[in-house]
């Protein structure tokens, strides 16, 4: 791994050489400065560093190599020699960089310099902090609370997100959605009505313990790769592992591990999914509903012939609510029904029932496939019923796993960071700090979007992400993103949403998490949360990009400092030069959760958050878990009309959200372009269209606004007729904002009614 060009060529299976060949292909000319390779070798590691793409979990008993491809690409991407310095702007205009790629613009390096909009030359130009925080604090006082937006995508630690959702409570308002909003808002929301838990159940002992796998729509190979080892772990020791998922992901199909040098040698490969469902786009209502009625059925045909039942009556007579009611649903449902919706066999279904009551302890896995859906909640509820069937949560080896998303979108919620007043315990803010926090609501995501287009928001203020481009309907908010008052984005890199500045707009550069962090009472450690509720500090070493940038939580004090109020309680001079006293704050604001935080920080593997759920205590509005009676057999948006299509926005194994490291989908055999379009060849054949045809994808959501994305080219893949696939966030300009899941206002993304024409645009 020392030496780049020692390392051997490409292999198939997900993971091994070809894991370690994608590494080293991101460094392109630019591998970066020296001493990377120490960097990673303190990633996610006690007393190390925290990596800065997935929320996968980091275990106490660590391996050498305790990063995957992409946590790798995530640190070596933030570590480039590459700069974009003042000097960039010479040559460049912001409206003339709205023709670069994703990739061209982040590629440009780290931004070095606080930089301001000047629409006279419509350029970014150098400007000092003192001067930029100024103008935004008075900008800020200038303007209605309720009309502007603090939005984080995730990264920043804790410390800084307590900060952040601070700021804006006294600055007077609870508008403070984050990335989770387009993302696991459905498990939220959803997960917390049927079982009272806002996040999933499950933490490592249940990896190791489990004897069975379900996955519904989580691409783990991708986008949570050291998934794979307890995975691989589980295969080895005879666990099951069934997946649903209409496209067929590479990394559940097999694996090779790169950390075993035997099964590196030999390529030998794990097959990871023992059955593969791929049903249609939406489905997994339907799908879900025929692997419980046969649970049910087998459990009716057990009890008949005086065996043991095969569902677990105890647990369902002391913990749970509204199972008959599901239960005749789901017995009054017929199979053609659930067949035809699903576009899987009754055979296949049960056979993944099968397996299902077999195994002793289930865990099921889930991601964007179903959270993404307009009628997400539904799905997590269906998952959730098969879950309950069995007792399959709140013991060893069981549960349910929602794998989130950005490093540190779980904590920032758990710390405040939520437009929903209810979510944050106002009156301790009240106590601590002696002001009167607003009570009112904020704004979610998808409201936001809609605020700017109607010229609702005046300002937003983002720290981290990529807005504009991560959300749905992007030529509208192209459009009218730049009529807002002020824009203020604190990044490490040049994206898309820089590009539609506000009337007033700053970009504020900071630290990268692996980055050392020296503030005035010494070096400093943030913290994040996991994906299993676990909190890891995480320790920068390297050098700044840049001797101008801040951290993360000093651009928070400052701008609060000049946009708020002085309020002797609220200190944030000394809160910057000790991240302690930060901490002594959330643990004072969320006692039972950060007991002991800064002794505890440290603990390898984290320490954990606790979760009631997992110890059956139900904090739903039954107090019981709840079962889901959807009244549909899909999670659509729409209705199926003749030559329309079901399409799902797709990652590839080389990007992280709208950062793209490169063209190359290695798992899905796609090179050289993302401007591709995955199709079955049945739906091909209708269209009279052949393998590399260019094609354009429009909107077919019949709400009469036209959205259209071109010089698409054709891809034979095998995906079931009737869904196609192609990549986020290019697509974005298709996905209309109206489709978003009834419960969450989760974004629709992985089913937008489309249809394929052909483009005669020239290339
Ligand atoms: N390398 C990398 N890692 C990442 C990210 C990244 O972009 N790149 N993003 C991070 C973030 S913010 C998040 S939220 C997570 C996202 O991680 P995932 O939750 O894995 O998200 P996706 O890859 O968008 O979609 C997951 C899968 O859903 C499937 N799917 C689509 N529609 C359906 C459906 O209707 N039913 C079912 N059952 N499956 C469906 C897709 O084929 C895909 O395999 O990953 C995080 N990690
Ligand atoms: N169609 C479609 N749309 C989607 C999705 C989809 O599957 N399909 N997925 C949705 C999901 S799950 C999510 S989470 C959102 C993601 O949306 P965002 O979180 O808003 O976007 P990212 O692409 O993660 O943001 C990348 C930018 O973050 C900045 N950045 C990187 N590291 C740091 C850091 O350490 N600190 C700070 N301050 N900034 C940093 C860099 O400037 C970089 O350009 O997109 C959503 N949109
Ligand atoms: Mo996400």
């Amino acid at each position: 791994m020392a030496d780049r060009e020692d390392l051997p060529a490409d292999h198939g299976p997900a993971g091994g050489w070809g894991s370690l060949r994608g590494v080293r292909e991101v460094f392109g000319e630019s591998w970066p400065t020296p001493g990377v390779v120490q960097t990673l070798l303190r990633q996610n590691k006690p007393v190390g560093f925290m990596c800065a793409s997935c929320a996968w979990p980091k275990p106490a008993t660590y391996k050498p190599f305790e990063f995957c491809e992409n946590g790798a690409k995530a640190t070596i991407w933030e570590s480039t020699t590459a700069r974009c310095t003042p000097d960039f702007w010479t040559d460049h205009t912001v409206t003339g960089l709205r023709g670069w790629s994703d990739h061209a613009l982040e590629s440009t390096g780290r931004l070095t310099h606080p930089l301001r909009y000047e629409p006279e030359t419509d350029r970014y130009v150098e400007t000092d902090w003192d001067t930029a925080l100024a103008a935004i604090g008075a900008g800020l006082k200038a303007l209605p609370p309720d009309d502007v937006v603090f939005y984080s995508a995730g990264h920043a630690g804790l410390e800084a997100s307590y900060l952040w959702a601070l700021f804006a409570r006294l600055y007077g308002t609870n508008n403070l959605p984050q990335s989770s909003n387009m993302c696991h808002e459905t498990t939220s929301v959803g997960l917390k009505k049927v079982i009272g838990s806002p996040v999933g159940t499950v933490v490592w002992e249940d990896l190791d313990a489990t004897d069975c796998y379900f996955f519904f729509g989580q691409n783990p190979g991708t986008n949570s790769p050291r998934f794979l080892h307890p995975l691989k772990e589980a295969k080895d020791r005879g666990a099951g592992i069934v997946t649903f998922n209409p496209v067929r992901e590479q990394g559940l199909v097999s694996f090779v591990d790169p950390q075993n040098p035997r099964a590196m040698l030999t390529g030998e490969e794990t097959v990871i999914s023992d059955q593969y469902h791929q049903l249609k786009a939406g489905s997994d209502i339907a799908a879900i509903l025929g692997v419980c009625k046969a649970v049910i059925e087998a459990d009716d045909g057990a009890r008949s012939d005086g065996r043991a039942a095969v569902i677990d009556w105890p647990f369902i007579e002391e913990h749970t609510t509204g199972f008959e009611e599901f239960v005749a649903f789901a017995r009054g449902t017929f199979w053609h029904a659930i067949t035809a919706e699903c576009g899987l066999t009754e055979v296949a279904l049960r056979d993944a029932a099968r397996v299902y009551m077999e195994a002793e302890r289930v865990i099921g896995v889930y991601g964007m496939g179903l959270t993404q859906q307009a009628h997400g909640a539904w799905n997590v509820g269906m998952l959730v019923n098969l879950l309950l069937l069995r007792g399959n949560i709140g013991r060893l080896g069981t549960g349910c796993c929602p794998v989130r998303g950005h490093s540190n979108v779980q904590g920032q919620r758990t710390v405040g960071v939520a437009e929903k007043a209810e979510l944050v315990p106002l009156d301790r803010l009240r106590a601590l700090f002696g002001f009167e926090p607003p009570h009112r609501d904020g704004t979610h995501i998808v409201d936001v979007a809609q605020g700017i287009i109607a010229g609702r928001i005046r300002a937003t203020l983002c720290l981290g992400g990529n807005l504009l481009r991560a959300l749905p309907e992007t030529a509208r908010l192209e459009e009218t993103w730049q009529r807002q008052d002020l824009t203020v984005m604190v990044s490490t890199k040049l994206n898309r949403s820089h590009l539609f500045p506000g009337r007033q707009a700053w970009i504020l550069p900071c630290l990268a998490r692996s980055e050392r962090d020296v503030q005035a009472r010494g070096p400093q450690t943030v913290t994040v949360e996991d994906s299993f509720s676990m909190i890891h500090g995480s320790t920068g070493k390297r050098t700044p990009a840049s001797p101008h940038l801040r951290s993360e939580l000093a651009i928070v004090a400052g701008l609060a400092k000049a946009a708020t109020a002085p309020n002797p309680k609220v200190t944030w001079d000394a809160w910057v030069a000790d991240y302690r006293r930060v901490r002594d704050l959330i643990e004072a604001t969320y006692p039972d959760d950060f007991r002991g935080f800064n002794d505890r920080m440290n603990t390898p593997g984290g320490f954990w958050r606790d979760n009631p759920a997992s110890r059956r205590i139900w904090q739903t509005d039954s107090g019981r878990a709840e079962f889901t009676r959807p009244d549909r057999l899909n999670a659509l948006g729409f209705e199926d009309a003749e030559g329309r299509l079901r399409l799902v926005t797709m990652r590839s194994n080389d990007q992280f959200n709208t950062t793209i490291y490169g063209y190359s989908d290695r798992f899905r055999g796609i090179e050289g372009t993302r401007d591709v379009v995955l199709m079955n060849v049945g739906d091909m054949a209708a269209r009279g269209l052949s393998h590399g045809d260019r094609v354009a994808l429009v909107s077919d959501a019949g709400d009469g606004v036209d959205r259209r994305l071109g010089g698409l080219e054709v891809i034979r893949f095998d995906i079931p007729e009737g869904t196609v696939g192609s990549y986020y966030p290019e697509c974005n300009v298709l996905v209309p904002l109206s489709l978003h899941d009834r419960m969450s206002k989760t974004p629709g993304s992985k089913a937008v009614p489309v249809r394929v024409v052909r483009d005669d645009t020239v290339a």
